[in-house]
């Protein structure tokens, strides 16, 4: 099999010369390692050759910011706590347009593009979903011409590593930057001062004729930004991802012993090593630690106090900032941008608060990412007055007088004010601000963006209703096809006769036809098998284990939460070992039930969910009764480099949240891009993959989001009558606690049986059935491989809407107003 796409026939700017780009490799591992294409390292040829790729960007990132600067172009800033970067060389080269040509260049040096993409850690700066959705955007945003800049945290360890260890999950830090990172450029001339606690001094100003306030008495730390290039897809745009690293203002020296600073240098420079010292491995949940706000304001102080030196190098009235600077907040974790920036406004530039509130509020857009009440941010004021003492005035200032708009607007209604005020028993809630500073509210599908607007922010929408939008999520077929699976990409450009889905998702439409074409089905089924084939390598590598490359791959990867129903796969996994075990002779498709997942350290439930599927699959893979016909294999250390392998080779995508619950997936659209079906809840985005795909080309289940909500509303429901009920239930909870799957003890699954028993809340028990009619039936149409593959293609067909191209082009018609800049 080939692994090589054919995508770099058509690069429109300079030609790729492979003699000057070999030079250059061998250049690099002589210059930088002292060392030969023989004796490097695999690490530094890795290192030789990004660095190669990255002199090729250098110009057009040049050229693109000096296009920027020349039309003063409206940038957008996306502020986010996360960026999954994932690896970066094959996506440069790719939307370089010479990832084949580097290719060739290697295979004639003898070596592997694979192997050497291979080294490069994956850049982990996030968690899952969120994260991933801000390396889609700011990809996007390249690819469509648009001034960006991607704002984060360098952290020092990223996403923990996972490992699995007697089933259980044990995380190792991640030590990305070990070996340094040859795309990033650091930039010590755009260092910007944070400040942290003290008090704040009020002085009478003559000349403003008004009050000023100053901090004092504060601890402050250096923030350093590091630039990562962002390449468009063939036309010459680069965009930064922003990285900021925190140093200490005072460096150690001889002399501070004598001045007396020792103890002030000491302090800076553990504070400075904490903040960017881990990213929190909190998916979908507020830890509520002291740091993590210290992290949100240090890099968002950061970003705007360069942002505004860099409006004000070229224009004279800050009154304007509006027309040239956006700033989205990706959720609730980087809204301490209003207050900051008004701050900035009234003590830096002298505003008057009126001023300074319309400007932010005409500079700040929200998107909301969940409706789980455990993420909600909510600090406590003690906490948050310390830290950032002059911000918490102002965050007073705006809820004073926010809530005066209330009680004018609705006079007496208390219940209006508990919902909505931003300071409420004594803590700050960051989504009330995010919405009542913003000018743009959004959900990230259609079904999230309702419930927002019906439900969970209904009166903030019946008080502001034009704030509040939809942007159905996205995500970028340049990584999660055309890197991810070079097979399929090459096969749609073949049948399509042109690339142009590469930056036009929606002609995949095109392929529709086909699925009605015998020939095309089985060539479609053959590059499935090849994908397979690859998996079933990564797999036996990484975790020791054959599985059939003819089973059905059965696939759940994305982080493990509780509403994500992982708990209700394994179990039905443990009812169809039963059922093969009862009955040797059922009819049963063989399959491979694959997982991914990584748990929050802290989550002991989800830490459980893992043991238990480790644990089931340890005895279903030693059982030679069903060895032929089931398979269960926990993925260790799921990542974006290996979800990539994944997705290309899935039959079956398992998006089985309870309804409600997802606010958007995009793991989902990933899978349908690649032609995997799904097998879903009416959750989320799914809803909309439905309705592109047509729901006979879907298998759906469970409850609607309707019906989980009126359960909600009435307290839950009893699952102790479906476990008293129904046998098979009954058993296989009962096989949780009776040892089957823990050696005879029957305590290391009790907590994970009780949850379900007592409460179950995210209706496992209640779904199962119909959960369980949903997998025969796929297992069923699985045989029939012609209509099998004939859905197939036509979920590839139809995700054409899922790419994050439109999602950014909806920012841009709706929120942003940005305008394409060409260079050249
Ligand atoms: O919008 C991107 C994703 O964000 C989450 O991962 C999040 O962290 N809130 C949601 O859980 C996903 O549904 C959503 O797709």
């Amino acid at each position: 099999m080939s692994d090589i796409a054919a995508v770099g026939e058509k690069r429109v700017f300079e030609p790729f010369d492979k003699e000057a780009f070999k030079k250059e490799i061998l250049n690099n591992i002589k210059y930088l390692f002292r060392k030969t294409p023989e004796t490097a390292s695999q690490q530094e040829i890795f290192q030789a050759v990004a660095y190669a790729s990255k002199d090729m960007i250098i110009d057009e990132w040049l050229n693109a910011h000096k296009e920027y600067e020349k039309q003063d172009a409206k940038t957008v800033y996306y502020l986010s706590m996360e960026f999954l970067m994932g690896r970066a060389l094959g996506n440069n080269l790719i939307n370089l347009c010479c990832y084949k040509e580097v290719a060739e260049v290697l295979q004639e040096m003898g070596l592997d593009i694979n192997v050497v993409e291979d080294q490069e850690p994956d850049a982990a700066l996030g968690n899952g979903g969120l994260g991933r959705l801000a390396a889609c955007f700011i990809e996007s945003l390249s690819t469509l011409n648009y001034p960006a800049y991607g704002c984060t945290i360098r952290y020092k360890y990223g996403m923990f590593k996972q490992q699995i260890v007697n089933g259980e999950q044990v995380e190792i830090p991640d030590d990305w930057l070990k070996n340094g990172n040859p795309f990033e450029i650091k930039r010590p001339e755009y260092s910007q001062e944070i400040k942290f606690g003290g008090y704040v001094r009020i002085e009478y100003n003559e000349k403003l004729g008004r009050n000023i306030y100053i901090q004092d008495g504060y601890q402050s730390v250096m923030a350093v930004p590091y630039d990562l290039p962002v390449v468009g897809y063939n036309n010459g745009i680069v965009n930064s991802l922003r990285i900021w690293d925190a140093e200490p203002l005072v460096q150690f020296n001889l002399d501070s012993f004598d001045k007396g600073d020792y103890q002030k240098a000491v302090e800076q420079e553990n504070l400075a090593k904490s903040i960017v010292e881990v990213l929190y491995p909190n998916d979908n949940h507020y830890s509520g630690k002291e740091l993590r706000l210290k992290q949100q304001y240090f890099f968002v102080s950061a970003s705007l106090q360069q942002v505004i030196k860099k409006f004000k190098a070229t224009h004279d009235d800050i009154h304007q900032l509006p027309d040239k600077v956006v700033f989205q907040l990706n959720d609730t974790h980087p809204t301490v941008t209003v207050p900051e920036l008004m701050r900035i406004l009234i003590d830096e530039e002298n505003l008057e608060w009126d001023d300074a509130w319309d400007i932010t509020s005409r500079c700040c857009a929200y998107t909301n990412h969940t409706i789980m009440a455990e993420a909600l941010e909510k600090w406590p004021v003690d906490l948050f007055m310390r830290l950032l003492p002059r911000v918490y005035q102002i965050v007073e200032e705006i809820n004073r007088r926010f809530l005066i708009q209330v009680e004018e607007k609705y006079p007496n209604q208390y219940d209006k004010i508990r919902n909505m005020a931003i300071l409420y028993e004594g803590q700050v809630r960051m989504a009330n601000m995010a919405i009542i500073a913003g000018f743009s509210v959004n959900g990230v599908a259609r079904l999230h963006t309702q419930i927002l607007e019906e439900r969970e922010l209904h009166d903030f929408y019946e008080m502001m209703p034009e704030k509040f939008n939809n942007k159905t999520n996205g995500i970028t077929q340049r990584r999660f096809l055309l890197h991810a699976n070079p097979l399929l990409a090459q096969w749609v450009t073949d049948k399509l006769g042109t690339d142009e889905w590469i930056t036009n998702l929606p002609l995949l439409k095109g392929l529709a036809p086909l699925a009605d074409d015998s020939k095309a089905r089985k060539e479609f089924q053959e590059i499935k098998y090849q994908n397979k084939l690859r998996l079933a390598k990564y797999i036996k590598e990484h975790n020791g284990i054959d599985i059939n490359p003819d089973s059905i791959f059965d696939v759940q990867v994305k982080r493990l939460h509780e509403y994500k129903r992982q708990l209700m796969n394994i179990m039905h996994i443990m009812y169809l070992y039963n059922q093969l075990k009862d009955n040797p002779d059922m009819k049963f498709y063989p399959t491979t039930f694959i997982f991914g997942a990584k748990a929050a350290a802290g989550y002991k439930t989800a830490k459980q969910t893992i043991k238990l599927i480790n644990s089931v699959a340890d005895v279903i893979n030693n059982d030679s009764a069903v060895n032929d016909k089931m398979k269960v294999v926990f993925i260790e250390n799921y990542c974006v480099s290996n979800a990539e392998i994944i997705f290309a080779a899935s039959n079956v995508s398992e998006q089985i949240s309870t309804a409600s619950k997802e606010a958007s997936g995009t793991g989902n659209m990933k899978f349908m891009l690649n032609g995997a079906i799904t097998l879903g809840t009416m959750d989320g985005a799914n809803v909309e993959i439905v309705e592109e795909v047509g729901s006979e080309n879907a298998f759906i289940f469970g409850m609607s989001s309707d019906e989980v909500m009126g359960y909600e509303a009435n307290g839950g429901y009893n699952p102790r009558e479906i476990y008293e009920q129904d046998a098979d239930i009954h058993r296989v909870m009962d096989q949780m606690v009776d040892g089957t799957y823990s050696n005879g003890d029957t305590e290391t699954f009790r907590e994970l049986f009780n949850s379900l028993i007592n409460q179950d809340v995210y209706f496992i028990l209640k779904d199962f059935r119909s959960y369980a009619e949903a997998r025969e039936k796929i297992n069923e149409a699985y045989r029939d491989s012609k209509s099998w593959n004939r859905m197939a293609i036509l979920n590839t067909a139809c995700s054409g809407k899922f790419s994050s191209d439109r999602t950014i082009e909806e920012y841009v018609r709706d929120i942003w107003h940005l305008k394409k800049v060409f260079v050249r």
